[in-house]
């Protein structure tokens, strides 16, 4: 019998012909957030999720009744799943590293650019009708060539980043990370702590997981440390930056500006945040992209195809 698998959202074709090649497959077609009844009832009666995410997977749905022996989620993020609860529950869980890699450094570096060059108000006051023609000193933003770039999270999406913001712009790069990180190509000067970071860079950009430890890593002090003419970009999960200070830094202009695809209370952004204009919003696009999205896909059912041949998938977490 072959496996019986949920996704819970509508994927790219070629991910759900490649699925249902290896498996029977149960697509929801609703864009909304999974609520708790719905993932307890796919738990106790498929034999694999691929959730993403926008499905709260807290510790009290793997509380009984549980089918599931392997949920591969859409995403390299995993801070909505309770991964000691599903491993608890004897279930094994799995990411996207790799896929989502160049994708969200592309949009990273697009944040630190826009926000930089003033390119969303730019963009506005054009719209608006309220473009009166060039002039030498209108809306000059700030040259990346020459300027240092700190990276809080050195991982496959940072170092993406810090081979962008070198090569492609001329950036110095200094970085912080909890581990020691070898050399990886791109001259960076690691250093001891987040403060020191923040004081040495004119655009800082996050790029550690969400969730634990890691919520509001980014706070009240962390953003005084900031240089005034300084922009923050945050490419990551909302909840690593204390929005509340964030608006407040902004306001006091104790920073000059922030590129931001990712919010504490996603789809809610602040309209503090909308009101301002040195400050760039996007939607996550972090991986949108056709492409990207169906090797996330893909990705994510190679993790339960090799699950159910009984070897170990490629991206397993827990
Ligand atoms: C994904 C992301 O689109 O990979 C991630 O962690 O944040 C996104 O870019 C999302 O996770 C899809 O579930």
């Amino acid at each position: 019998m072959r496996p019986c698998i949920y996704i819970s959202r509508p994927l790219p074709n070629v991910v759900v012909e490649r699925a249902e090649e290896h498996f029977d497959v149960t697509m929801r077609l609703d864009t909304s957030p999974m609520t708790k009844g719905e993932i307890r009832e796919v738990l106790s009666q498929y034999d694999g999720f691929l959730p993403t995410l926008r499905d709260p997977l807290d510790g009290d749905v793997f509380d009984g009744g549980i089918k599931t022996k392997v949920i591969a989620n859409f995403g390299v993020g995993y801070n909505h799943i309770d991964v000691a609860a599903a491993n608890g529950a004897g279930i094994v869980v799995c990411n996207t590293p790799g896929a989502v890699t160049d994708a969200t450094a592309d949009i990273a570096m697009m944040l630190a650019l826009m926000t930089a060059r003033r390119a969303s108000e730019g963009e506005a006051l054009l719209r608006a009708g309220k473009w009166e023609g060039w002039h030498p000193t209108q809306l000059l933003g700030m040259h990346l060539g020459g300027k240092t770039l700190g990276i809080i999270g050195m991982g496959n999406i940072g170092k993406a980043m810090a081979k962008r913001a070198h090569f492609g712009f001329g950036m110095d790069v200094v970085f912080y990370n909890r581990s020691r990180v070898d050399d990886f190509g791109v001259p960076a000067k690691q250093m001891d702590s987040i403060i020191d970071v923040m004081r040495a860079s004119d655009v800082v950009s996050l790029h550690i997981p969400g969730g634990g430890a890691n919520r509001h890593m980014i706070g009240a002090a962390e953003l005084a440390a900031m240089k005034p003419q300084a922009i923050l970009v945050n490419t990551a999960r909302g909840d690593v930056i204390d929005e509340t200070a964030l608006i407040k830094a902004l306001n006091a202009g104790t920073i000059a500006g922030a590129g931001l695809d990712v919010f504490e209370h996603e789809p809610e952004v602040p309209e503090a945040l909308i009101a301002m204009k040195n400050v760039t919003l996007l939607p996550h696009l972090g991986t949108a992209s056709l492409d990207v999205r169906s090797d996330m896909g893909l990705l994510a059912v190679e993790n339960l195809r090799v699950f159910f041949t009984g070897d170990t998938p490629p991206n397993q977490i827990g």
